[in-house]
C-alpha cells in the first residue's frame, strides 16, 4: 500500500510542504510546514499553513503527525500552529537538543530548555511511527545540520536537506553542528536504498536551464546524475566540493527569525513583561 501525497510550495522560501496519506485509515501526516514571515514588518500569516488544513479538510483525514525533517534555517515552521489546530503531536530528530545547545547563547534565550521538551516526540534512528495502516522509518541523516533525519514510507522517502534535485545537487553543511563529510555518509545512505525509491526534496531552487520547480526524483536518477554525488564521487572530492561552495554562500535571509522559532517547535519566544513577543538579532555575531 502506496501513502498519497500532497505537495505545498512555498515560492518565498522555495520550502516544499507535504500531507502524506495512509488510504486505507485516512490517517496523515504533515511533513516540514512553513509560517509565512514578512521580516520588514515582523508580521505572521497562516496563509501557507491553512492550505494545509483545507486539503486536510478537503480529504477528510485526520491529522496523526507533524514531522520535522530539522529546525530550518530559512523558513519559519508553522507546526506548533498546527498542533494548535489539529491536536497532532510534532515530531522531530532527536539531536534536536544539540541545535538548541549551538544557538541558546547566541540569543542569550535564558528561558529556552535546550532537552527538546518543546516538541511532543524525539525520534532516534531506526524508530518506526504508525500512520495508520502504514509505517514510517526514521533516518538519522546529519549533515546539513546534526539533527536532520529523513522519513520513509515504503518507497517513497522526504529527504529534507541532504540531496536537492540532480541538477541542483545538495545542501549546504556550514550551519552550526553541520559537515561535510557527515552529509556525504548520510547521502550514500539514501542512495542505497532500491533505485526505484522516490525522494521528495525539502527544498527546489530549479536550477540553471531549468524553467519549472521541481522536487521528486529517484535514487537511481540521483546516482546516475546528481553534480554533487552521483556515483563515482568520493567522499573527500564531495568535501572539496562542498566546503568551497559553502564559502561562497550567504547566510540565509530568514535565519535569525527561523532558528528562533523553530528551535521552539514553531513557538515564538514568550512575551516580555509589556505583553509583546520579540526577535532578536545579535549585533556582529554572525557573518
Ligand atoms: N537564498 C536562500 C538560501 C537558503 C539556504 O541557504 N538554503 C539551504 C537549505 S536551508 C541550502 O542548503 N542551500 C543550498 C544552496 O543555496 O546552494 C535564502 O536566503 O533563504
Ligand atoms: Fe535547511
Amino acid at each position: 500500500m502506496k501513502p498519497e501525497i500532497r505537495s505545498f510550495f512555498d515560492e518565498a522560501t522555495y520550502t516544499v510542504s507535504y500531507l502524506v496519506i495512509d488510504p486505507s485509515t485516512r490517517r496523515a501526516a504533515i511533513i516540514d510546514p512553513v509560517l509565512d514571515f514578512d521580516a520588514r514588518s515582523g508580521r505572521t500569516s497562516t496563509r501557507s499553513a491553512d492550505r494545509i488544513l483545507e486539503a486536510v479538510t478537503a480529504e477528510g483525514v485526520e491529522v496523526q503527525w507533524i514531522l520535522e525533517t530539522h529546525a530550518h534555517a530559512d523558513h519559519l515552521s508553522s507546526a506548533a500552529y498546527l498542533r494548535a489546530r489539529t491536536g497532532a503531536p510534532v515530531a522531530i530528530g532527536e539531536h534536536i537538543r544539540n541545535v538548541q545547545r549551538a544557538f541558546k547563547p547566541l540569543f542569550n534565550a535564558t528561558d529556552l530548555a535546550d532537552d527538546g521538551t518543546q516538541f511532543n516526540r524525539l525520534l532516534a534512528d531506526g524508530e518506526r511511527l504508525p500512520l495508520g495502516a502504514l509505517q514510517i522509518e526514521v533516518i538519522h541523516t546529519p549533515g546539513h545540520t546534526p539533527a536532520c533525519v529523513s522519513y520513509r514510507i515504503g518507497d517513497d522517502v522526504f529527504v529534507g536537506d541532504t540531496l536537492f534535485m540532480p541538477d541542483y545537487g545538495t545542501a549546504r553543511a556550514d550551519f552550526p553542528g553541520g559537515d561535510a563529510r557527515t552529509l556525504y555518509r548520510s547521502i550514500r545512505r539514501l542512495l542505497a536504498l532500491p533505485p526505484q525509491t522516490v525522494l521528495w526534496m525539502c527544498h527546489d531552487y530549479k536550477a540553471p536551464g531549468r524553467d519549472e520547480y521541481k522536487w521528486h526524483t529517484t535514487v537511481a536518477e540521483q546516482r546516475a546524475g546528481n553534480v554533487h554525488v552521483h556515483d563515482g564521487i568520493d567522499e573527500a572530492q564531495f568535501v572539496q566540493m562542498r566546503t568551497t561552495r559553502d564559502r561562497t554562500l550567504a547566510v540565509p535571509q530568514l535565519l535569525l527569525p527561523s532558528i528562533q522559532v523553530n528551535i521552539r517547535a514553531g513557538e515564538m519566544p514568550p512575551a516580555e513583561a509589556d505583553g509583546n513577543r520579540y526577535l532578536k538579532i545579535p549585533v556582529n555575531r554572525l557573518g
